[in-house]
């Protein structure tokens, strides 16, 4: 089987681990002569997130998928490499150098410094990313969805501005900084007005048997990759069927901020209204299958799901097993045949 998944930070790179746990893949890239399993899976990674600092470009989940599939990941914070020292960023501190509030890790900044050479050498992001892998071997394909500039700006009230005053700033420093607290206005993707999908990430999706939307933030992971010219309307066409599972339990998120991201726009934060956010492919949308955890309400098919086959699992990823059962249900429900 060909299995593309689109992905965020760190619930996409759990939801991979389990990816891979189901279709049993070996190490990428293809071509090797160690690529012995039958299937393929393909993740298609947000790049929103990304942003230029201190004269490096990060990649938080371009990063966090490959450091979690890896093993080079900090479980407990979810991103950042484990054992991580701090040097460097006290350094930038001490010299008043901002932003002095990103966690810039010693062990992190040595992939920033590589990717950063090669982007000045001219390579793509797609392809830097592969040759980074060569190391860590996640044993799933890392592909941005695209290698130009499309990062997400975030409009909020200008601090100490006049009242009205609004300022849009970087998804980090709202992230991060800000932890969303602040009053929110929306979402831009900024960068190359022509952002293209990078080479293979079409080809991910039409010639794919199943595509999988991971339990990703709805609006800043799933939704920027879709935001990408082109990605869309390969997903209405292309012969898999295309299924998502719900980034909330008991319409609550599990992770980060996806409710105050739907609450900038206007969207309930039940797995049923992210349902009706996606749509459904038969009425123009992205979704054949929508699976959500035991006991939401989605799993009864309401109205507003026409068109989309609703099924519950339990969706708590405590462990790669788990999670690949996560994706057998999903699976099952689009009739998408699993090892
Ligand atoms: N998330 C934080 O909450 N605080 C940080 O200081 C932080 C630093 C950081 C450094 C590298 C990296 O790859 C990710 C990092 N993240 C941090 C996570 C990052 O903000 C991601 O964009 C979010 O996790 C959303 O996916």
């Amino acid at each position: 089987m060909k299995v593309t998944v689109l992905v965020g930070g760190v619930g996409g790179a759990r939801f991979l681990q389990g990816a891979r746990e189901l279709f049993g893949v070996t190490p990428f890239p293809p071509g090797d002569g160690d690529d012995t399993s039958e299937h393929s899976v393909t993740a298609i990674v947000n790049v929103g997130d990304d942003a230029w600092m201190h004269g490096v470009r990060i990649c938080p989940d371009l990063d966090t998928c490959m450091y979690t599939l890896g093993g080079g990941i900090d479980t407990d914070r979810g991103w950042g490499r484990k054992g991580e020292t701090w040097h460097a960023k006290e350094e930038l501190a001490a010299y008043g150098a901002n932003p002095d509030w990103f966690g810039l890790g010693d062990r992190d900044l040595a992939t920033h410094l590589i990717r950063t050479q090669m982007l000045d050498a001219g390579f793509a992001l797609s392809d830097i990313a592969a040759a980074l892998c060569r190391r860590w071997q996640p044993g799933v394909r890392l592909l941005p969805v695209t290698d130009d500039r499309h990062e997400t700006h975030v409009v909020i009230d200008k601090p100490d501005g006049e009242p009205g005053d609004k300022v849009a700033i970087h998804f980090q420093e709202w992230w991060v900084r800000h932890r969303a607290q602040v009053r929110t206005h929306g979402f831009a993707q900024v960068g190359s007005d022509d952002a293209t999908p990078a080479p293979g990430v079409i080809e991910a999706i039409t010639e794919a048997d199943v595509v999988l939307l991971a339990p990703s933030n709805p609006v800043v992971s799933i939704g920027a990759i879709t935001s990408v010219p082109g990605v869309r309307a390969a997903l209405r066409r292309t012969s898999a069927r295309v299924v998502g599972v719900s980034a909330v339990i008991d319409d609550k998120p599990l992770r980060g901020m996806a409710d105050e991201c739907l609450s900038v726009i206007g969207v309930g934060s039940s797995a049923t209204a992210i349902a009706a956010h996606y749509g459904a492919r038969s009425a123009n949308g992205l979704l054949d299958g929508w699976l959500v955890a035991d006991g939401d309400g989605a799993a009864d098919g309401e109205a507003s799901l026409e068109g989309i086959a609703v099924g519950s699992a339990p969706l708590l990823m405590t462990d790669p097993a788990t999670t690949a059962d996560m994706i057998r249900a999903a699976c099952a429900l689009v009739g998408a045949d699993t090892p």
